[in-house]
């Protein structure tokens, strides 16, 4: 017989999460105004709102966390951290921040002026947001790929080089500071950038003098796929992987709650001096000192941990192949997702799934409230609640695709808990044509409307 998959990790303590009955859950949905991130999470029996500061850390990291230095300036943790990120990145430069967006504002104080064009890979919310913050313009240049959910690619989140040359040749290359490349990309479902593409982005970036930045939340979930998927990296450690990506980027980005499996951290990492010394001083203002910008010693110590078992090829085979199960239960059952399944999440295609509910009573929204009273499961809508309205007009911006999202924290749930989140989407699936209509919106703040919004069934 053959031996079965089985997870490279056991348990040493447990957190309890309770059950609710389908009455209690209609009850407090409601009282939520049917917006999943006003439910408390004690309501909520499986999480997967997000997979970032959500996953457990391991007994090295928790030991970790005693050997912290809570000195000031040049803590023994911040040189474990910087090493750690010189061994496996190869950046010379390191400032802490205390998470992604944070290094996101102080790396774009230095590089994003009024009027610039930042091209990349569909940007996350958060980069476009310190990108327009700065009226600068964020351009997508992902391949058109990326939005047919059902074709299948292997390398969904690369950059469309025509596009990119076209962005380059038909603006002042002086308004184009920085090329952004998320691996993986999270905004097109997780999918990851092939190591071809981010040497070719390199290169025409280099032939017109503009940098590359890589938003790296889930950079080793990208090295996965390429081992896995990109002709000749089949043999090489995801370690040499990770290098040879980082080895074409000026700099980089981190949200470390991501791939460095810690509950609150980040970084930037950076070749040239002058722009370190120049985000230095940003990180001072907004952050802390350059030796800690907001983390504690034992969190750059337990990070660092992190950024080891989060490049080991064992862990990523349990953790994406976890994803790939539960999105292979789903396709057995006919339900639409986003294909091929992404690295830290199943997309569910609310077009597909309720296509009677128009965009403008938000389905992926309402998809969301029905598995959470199905069966406590919370995800995220990434559609037209999300999409938010134009800034112009005012109008609602309807995007290509409208989906509800699954995020699976690192080495939290089990593949009990997998079995259980399939069968709450495939009872929802299987009662689809009950669910008549959407929701209509009550109250709604100016910007980021997702976070508060207050809504109604119809
Ligand atoms: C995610 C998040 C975190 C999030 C954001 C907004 C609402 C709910 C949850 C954060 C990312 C990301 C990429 C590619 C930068 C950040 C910001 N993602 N780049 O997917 O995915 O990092 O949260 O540490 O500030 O749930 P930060």
């Amino acid at each position: 017989m053959e031996l079965p998959f089985a997870e490279p990790y056991k348990i040493k303590m447990v957190e309890q999460i309770r059950k609710s009955t389908k009455d209690e859950r209609i009850q407090w949905i409601k009282e939520a105004t049917y917006n999943l991130f006003k439910l408390s999470s004690d309501k909520v029996f499986i999480d997967l709102l997000t997979d970032s500061g959500t996953g457990a850390m391991s007994d090295k990291q928790w030991s970790e966390m005693m050997l912290g230095d809570e000195s000031y300036a040049g803590a023994s943790s911040f040189f474990k951290m910087k090493n750690t990120i010189k061994e496996l990145l190869g950046f010379d430069y390191v400032l802490p921040t205390h998470q992604g967006r944070a290094a996101e504002n102080v790396l774009f104080s230095v590089l994003v002026k009024n009027g610039d064009l930042i091209p990349g890979n569909s940007h996350f919310d958060t980069t476009k947001g310190h990108i327009e913050f700065r009226h600068a313009k964020a351009v997508d240049c992902t391949i058109d790929e990326a939005f047919n959910p059902t074709l299948i690619h292997p390398f969904k989140g690369n950059i469309d080089l025509n596009k990119l040359q076209n962005v380059f040749e038909n603006n002042p290359i002086e308004k184009i500071p920085m090329v952004i490349i998320t691996i993986t990309c999270n905004t097109s479902g997780g999918q990851p950038v092939s190591m071809q593409n981010i040497r070719e982005v390199s290169e025409l970036c280099k032939k017109y003098g503009v940098k590359v930045i890589v938003d790296s939340a889930r950079f080793a979930e990208n090295a996965y796929f390429i081992k896995v998927r990109e002709k000749g990296y089949e043999n090489k450690t995801i370690r040499e992987i990770v290098a040879e990506m980082f080895s074409y980027a000026d700099g980089m980005t981190m949200s470390s709650k991501k791939d460095a499996i810690v509950n609150m951290g980040g970084f930037i990492g950076l070749r040239d001096k002058e722009i370190y010394r120049q985000a230095s001083t940003f990180n001072i203002i907004y952050e802390g000192y350059i030796t800690y910008g907001g983390l504690s010693g034992r969190d750059m110590n337990a990070l660092a941990q992190g950024l080891r078992e989060g490049t080991e090829f064992e862990y990523l085979e349990s953790r994406i192949g976890q994803i790939e199960y539960l999105g292979k239960k789903l396709l057995d059952h006919g339900v639409p997702i986003l294909e091929p399944v992404g690295g830290h999440a199943i997309f569910i295609d609310s077009k597909r799934f309720l296509p009677h509910i128009p965009q403008s009573e938000f389905p992926a929204q309402i998809l969301g409230v029905e598995l959470f009273i199905e069966g406590g499961v919370r995800g995220t809508e990434i559609g037209t609640l999300l999409a938010d309205r134009d800034p112009v007009t005012r109008e609602n911006r309807y995007p290509k695709l409208e989906l509800l999202r699954l995020a699976i924290p690192r080495r939290v749930y089990s593949r009990n808990h997998m079995d259980y989140i399939a069968a709450s989407i495939i009872n929802v699936y299987e009662r689809r044509n009950e669910i008549k209509r959407g929701l209509k919106i009550n109250w709604e703040a100016p910007i980021m409307r997702h976070f508060t919004v207050e809504l109604e069934r119809l």
